[in-house]
């Protein structure tokens, strides 16, 4: 989506000017892969529009595979507007018939995913209505038919659906996941309890990893019953949490396919994570390989 916020996150009621940029949960994913080093592809539709024809362009800049992805002439670049508002964030969605939710199982280059390593996916799509989620449905059997790995944010966006509807998707695509990336905030509201002792018992009844994010100030992961837990990275301010999660997967995802193991790649995915949260905006402070690597070695999580 086409992505619009005023300066220093004052209300839009208050300032006559707005910056441009664009956000998207599984495009800040996209950017944060690439940005390490790892070849990222995305699926998704644009309008044939200026705000359209950016994102795409932007995408590609940040080394992401934009091959799959389509700019539509029947349907305009979904819009998203950000503010502080009575001191808190807000978000507007104007995204309804836009490109991106008239997205169909058609949209999909099977053998593209077939030839994967990891389709990422998020519970956005799936909330935009039908068709979108008949898409991740193609999508996640295609892969899983090819023996690629499954991961899944849920992403809970309750101004899309409601939770009813969202735990009726939601839950059975965590049972199809490999990877599993919630919040805790968010097992809460699917599993209707605070008791993280049965959200634990819960979880470990799926195949999935599960690496539960905002446990605290950790990160559990929870892996054949057993919960390791890994503190944040630290961020010395933070000034936008938007993106945080994204930029979380990106790391856990990129450290994977760099061979780490859950735990490992859960402290790339903090450190990417306690990036995001110190600049505004999604995806624009994800680090390149070089950032994160010192990071990782100041910590003495790996060898310089
Ligand atoms: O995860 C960050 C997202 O919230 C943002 O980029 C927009 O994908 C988005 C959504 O639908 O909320």
């Amino acid at each position: 989506m086409a992505l619009f916020m005023p300066q220093e996150y004052r209300s839009i009621e208050q300032v006559s000017t707005l910056e441009q940029s664009f956000g998207g949960a599984e495009s800040n994913v996209a950017i944060g892969v690439a940005r390490l080093g790892c070849s990222a592809g995305w699926f998704g539709s644009l309008g044939d529009d200026p705000f359209g024809r950016i994102i795409l362009k932007r995408l590609r800049g940040e080394g992401v595979d934009v091959t799959r992805a389509r700019l539509s002439e029947d349907a305009p670049t979904g819009m998203m507007f950000r503010e502080m508002a009575a001191g808190k964030l807000a978000v507007h969605y104007f995204r309804k018939h836009s490109a991106a939710s008239r997205m169909t199982p058609d949209d999909l280059d099977l053998d593209y995913i077939r030839g994967c390593k990891i389709l990422h996916i998020t519970g956005i799509t799936p909330a935009l209505g039908d068709s979108c989620r008949q898409t991740i449905l193609a999508a996640v059997a295609a892969a899983r038919e090819a023996g690629v790995l499954i991961s899944f944010d849920p992403n809970l966006r309750l101004k899309l659906w409601s939770i009813e509807e969202a735990r009726r998707v939601v839950l059975p695509l965590a049972e199809m996941a490999d990877y599993f990336l919630p919040g805790w905030d968010e097992l809460r509201m699917l599993y209707e309890t605070d008791d993280f002792e049965a959200v634990k018992e819960k979880l470990s009844g799926l195949k999935a990893i599960s690496v539960i994010k905002g446990v605290g100030d950790t990160t559990v992961v929870l892996e054949n019953g057993k919960a390791v837990e890994i503190p944040f990275y630290p961020a010395d301010q933070v000034i936008d949490t938007v993106g945080a999660g994204d930029g979380f997967c990106s790391g856990f995802l990129a450290g994977l396919l760099k061979g780490m193991s859950p735990a490992e790649a859960v402290r790339l995915g903090s450190i990417n994570g306690s990036l995001v949260v110190q600049m505004r905006g999604d995806w624009e402070a994800l680090p390149d390989w070089k950032t994160a690597y010192g990071r990782l070695s100041d910590k003495g999580w790996v060898e310089r």
